[in-house]
């Protein structure tokens, strides 16, 4: 059928990179020919166990935005593909976590679960992350829809809202509260100033990304939640900086003592500093991985030396790379890079209108 052959050439030209980068002595013909039969019978085919963690790593190895890429073939991937009950999924997502976080030495981590099937979508993952706070500006939208659905919760700071998983799309998702045990938390702390810990704040320690799909060779998991470690700017500049978020350079201000009767006394900048070493600070003493933008900036470099020793470019976006936080002091700001490609797969995507 003609519908078929897009999935069909996306299907190839995997298999044939897959091929190319990890030669297992597998005949590839062969393996285009079994695709073939697979989608003529049944309008989809099935990655091997060996295709799916390559697809999941090379998807990351692509993912222009992201300045961890370095360990791009370190990524443990689970193969949770025959799961597509809500239940199920929820209980996953919790020991990804707990695997994720592995008592403060985190590990990257993908769970794939079942894929979009012809008349058959799949179930999908609410909100951006598995782990939110309900007093998160950016969470009011998912609040809202918890509290449609019955929640109760969302009263005190640093709530952690609940998971949200859809059977399908256009279905009303179920809640799952997360367990205490799937989440570890980081108190903060400032290492010159005792009193910063009086502000009360907190952040998790594994940013675990559920609103992306994953597509390899054609075929799309829309629930397929990943995980690194933090960078520290991405929590002290942009999550409690952004006044559009918890917009604390004030409080901070204020703590510290900062002069803010000027734009020129650069309070905002000295502020953001405090804030961004005492996440650093904070993560070290809990024993939590953390990036700082510095390092990460200088790994991202040698990511893209080794590629090149591979004869692989290594899409960037600039914009997203360099840190939001004193940008031209790291590695990564004064030089261009190769421009990303929408089309490239492997790769993560912001989740469009699901099928039907
Ligand atoms: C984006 C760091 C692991 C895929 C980002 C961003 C940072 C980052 C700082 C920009 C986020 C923002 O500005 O909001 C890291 C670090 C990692 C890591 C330090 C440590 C290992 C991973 C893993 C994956 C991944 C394991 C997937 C398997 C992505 C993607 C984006 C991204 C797809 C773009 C997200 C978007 O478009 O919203 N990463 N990352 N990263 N990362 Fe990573
Ligand atoms: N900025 C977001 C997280 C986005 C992804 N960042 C990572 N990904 N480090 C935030 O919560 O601040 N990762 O997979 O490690």
């Amino acid at each position: 059928a003609p519908e078929h052959s897009a999935l069909l050439e996306a299907a190839e030209v995997f298999v044939r990179q897959f091929a190319a980068e990890e030669p297992d002595g597998s005949d590839v013909r062969r393996r285009i020919e079994q695709i073939t039969a697979q989608v003529a019978a049944s309008g989809t085919y099935e990655h091997t166990p060996a295709e799916l963690a390559y697809g999941a790593r090379v998807a990351w190895r692509n993912s222009a935005r992201c300045i961890g890429r370095l360990y791009w073939n370190n990524l443990t991937v689970r193969d949770l593909r025959h799961l597509d009950h809500p239940d199920d999924i929820a209980h996953e997502c919790f020991e990804h976590l707990r695997i994720a976080t592995n008592n403060g030495r985190i590990r990257p981590v993908i769970s794939v679960f079942a894929p979009d099937r012809p008349g058959r979508p799949a179930p999908r993952l609410l909100g951006e992350q598995l782990v939110r706070y309900a007093d998160d500006p950016r969470s009011v939208q998912r609040v809202a829809m918890a509290k449609e659905l019955g929640w109760k919760g969302g009263e005190s700071a640093f709530e952690v809202l609940p998971l949200m998983v859809q059977a399908a799309p256009n279905r009303p998702p179920e809640l799952y509260e997360v367990p205490e045990d799937a989440v570890l938390e980081v108190p903060l702390t400032h290492p010159q100033h005792p009193d910063f810990a009086r502000l009360g704040l907190r952040w998790y320690a594994v940013p675990a990304v559920s609103d992306m799909s994953l597509e390899i060779g054609g075929i799309t998991y829309p629930a397929a939640p990943f995980n690194g470690w933090y960078m520290g700017t991405e929590i002290g500049s942009r999550n409690l900086g952004d006044t559009d978020r918890y917009n604390l350079l004030p409080a901070v201000a204020a703590l510290f003592g900062l002069d803010t009767s000027s734009e020129r006394t650069l309070w905002r900048d000295r502020a953001l500093v405090e804030l961004n070493l005492a996440v650093l600070h904070s993560y070290s003493a809990a024993g939590v991985t953390m990036a700082d933008h510095h390092t990460e900036s200088t790994r991202f470099l040698a990511h893209i030396e080794r590629e090149s020793r591979h004869q692989r470019p290594v899409p960037t976006d600039w914009s997203w790379i360099v840190p939001p936080l004193s940008g031209s002091a790291t590695a990564v700001f004064h030089r261009y890079y190769d421009l990303p490609d929408e089309r490239l797969r492997p790769a993560f995507v912001h989740r469009g209108t699901p099928p039907r």
